[in-house]
C-alpha cells in the first residue's frame, strides 16, 4: 500500500480547524488533526508545503519510521507548529493502520485498561451562583469532575467565562483582556469554597490557573485551595522553567496539572521526573501524535503522573477521537477534558465516539472512528482569529 495524496483541510465551521486526509492507492483514508489556535495556516502551510511532498509515495504501515523521517529529518525539532504538523500525520497514520486491521486503535495499544474514559467538563459563571448552576447542569449530565472558573470581581473579562461556557472560543472573540492577579487570588478560594459547600466531598474540582502566577503566587493559591480537595490546580505558573515547580511543591499539596502547551517529552521530563507535577496534560494534536503521546505518558507512569489530556473545543473531534483510544488503553490515564463541540462542528467531522453517564466512549470501528466531511467543510472558509493579548491594570503585557 501507499500513500498517494496527503490533503490538507481548513475548514471554519464557527471557529478553525486544520486538517490532514491521507489517501491510499487501496482507496483507504485517515485523518489526523493539525489545528494550533490562532496559528492555524503555520501548521496547514508547513504540512502543505514540507510534509506533504515527503509522504506521497511512503508506506502507510510505517508510522515509527515516519514520525522519525518527521522529526528526526526535519533537523530544526520540536515547536508547536512542527509538532501539531507531525501529530496530525502520526494520527491518520494510525486511523490508517485501524482500518487497515480492522481494529479500533485502542485494541492496537494494548486494548482496554478500563470500561470508559472519564471526562470533565467546564462550569464557569460571570457570578459564583451562576457557577454553581452550570455545575448543577453537569452533576445532573452524570459528570463526576468539574473545572470552576468564574469572573474575577473588577475585571471586564476572564479566562474561560464567556456567555456560554459550553462554546467557549477565545481565538476572536476579544482582542485584549486585563488581569490582576490580587483581585483573582482575593475572589478564588471563595468561589471553591462554595462549590465544595454546595456539591460536597465527592464531587472532583479543578480550576484552571492559565499561566498566570508567580511560583510563591501559586504556592499560596495551592494552600488556600486545601481545605476544599481539588483534584488539580492547572497551569498555575508559564512552564518554561519546571524548577519553579519546586517552590509550589515544598509550600501546598494541592496536586498539579500541566502541559497543554507542551509539545514533545523534553517539555515534560524534568517536571515529570522530579514528580514536580501530578498531571501531564498533553495531547495529540499538539504532542506529535499517538506515538509520541504514549511516550510521555510512559514516562509520567513510572513516576506516579498520569494524563489529563487537554480537550478544549479548539482541538478538533479528530483529536478527542484519537485521544480516546489513548485514554482508553494506557495504565496512568487520570482525567480527559471534553468541551462538547458545536453541532455545526460534528457536522463536518462525523465521528462515533459517544457520552454517557460521565464517561466518553471511543469507537469501535476499525480505526478512530472520525472522518471529515470535505464537501461540508468547504462550505466553511478559514476566518482570521487569534487569541487574545492579556495585560495587567497598568497595561503590562501578562501570559493570557
Ligand atoms: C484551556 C484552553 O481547556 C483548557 O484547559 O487552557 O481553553 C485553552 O485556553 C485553549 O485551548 C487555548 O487555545
Ligand atoms: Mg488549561
Amino acid at each position: 500500500m501507499r500513500i498517494v495524496d496527503a490533503r490538507v483541510i481548513v475548514t471554519c465551521p464557527g471557529r478553525n480547524f486544520v486538517t490532514l486526509k491521507l489517501v491510499t492507492d487501496a482507496g483507504l483514508t485517515g485523518v489526523g488533526d493539525a489545528t494550533l489556535n490562532g496559528r492555524e495556516l503555520a501548521v496547514a502551510a508547513y504540512l502543505g508545503e514540507h510534509v506533504a511532498p515527503v509522504l506521497r509515495g511512503r508506506d502507510p504501515a510505517r508510522i515509527e519510521d515516519t514520525w522519525q523521517l518527521l522529526y528526526q529529518g526535519a533537523y530544526w525539532r520540536r515547536g508547536p507548529v512542527t509538532m501539531s504538523a507531525i501529530a496530525a500525520v502520526d494520527t491518520a497514520l494510525w486511523d490508517l493502520k485501524g482500518k487497515v486491521a480492522g481494529l479500533p486503535v485502542y485494541q492496537l495499544l494494548g486494548g482496554r485498561s478500563r470500561d470508559g474514559v472519564t471526562v470533565y467538563g467546564h462550569a464557569a459563571g460571570e457570578t459564583v451562583d451562576e457557577a454553581l448552576t452550570d455545575v448543577a447542569r453537569l452533576v445532573d449530565a452524570g459528570y463526576r469532575a468539574v473545572r470552576v472558573q468564574t469572573a474575577v470581581p473588577g475585571l471586564s473579562n476572564t479566562y474561560g467565562v464567556s456567555a456560554d461556557a459550553r462554546t467557549y472560543e477565545p481565538a476572536g472573540s476579544v482582542p485584549e483582556t486585563t488581569w490582576s492577579t490580587p483581585r483573582y487570588l482575593t475572589h478564588v478560594p471563595s468561589v471553591l469554597a462554595k462549590v465544595r459547600a454546595e456539591f460536597g466531598p465527592e464531587l472532583r474540582l479543578l480550576h484552571d490557573v492559565h499561566h498566570r502566577l508567580t511560583p510563591i503566587e501559586a504556592a499560596g493559591l495551592g494552600r488556600a485551595l486545601e481545605p476544599y480537595g481539588l483534584t488539580w490546580l492547572e497551569d498555575p505558573v508559564p512552564a518554561e522553567l519546571p524548577e519553579g515547580f519546586r517552590l509550589i511543591r515544598r509550600h501546598t499539596t494541592t496536586p498539579l496539572a500541566v502541559g497543554e502547551v507542551f509539545n514533545s517529552i523534553w517539555d515534560c521530563r524534568q517536571l515529570i521526573t522530579e514528580q514536580l507535577i501530578d498531571y501531564v496534560r498533553t495531547s495529540v494534536v499538539h504532542a506529535g501524535g499517538i506515538t509520541h503521546l504514549r511516550r510521555i505518558f510512559d514516562l509520567a507512569a513510572l513516576y506516579h503522573v498520569r494524563s489529563g489530556s487537554h480537550g478544549a473545543t479548539d482541538l478538533s473531534p479528530v483529536c478527542l477521537a484519537a485521544a480516546l483510544h489513548v485514554d482508553l488503553s494506557i495504565p496512568n490515564f487520570g482525567l480527559q477534558e471534553y468541551m462538547p463541540h458545536t453541532a455545526e462542528t460534528d457536522a463536518v467531522f462525523p465521528h462515533t465516539y459517544s457520552y454517557a453517564d460521565g464517561y466518553l466512549h471511543p469507537s469501535e470501528e476499525p480505526g478512530l472512528g472520525v472522518d471529515i466531511d470535505e464537501e461540508l467543510a468547504a462550505r466553511y472558509p478559514y476566518r482570521p482569529a487569534a487569541l487574545p493579548v492579556n495585560r495587567l491594570e497598568d497595561g503590562t503585557v501578562h501570559s493570557w
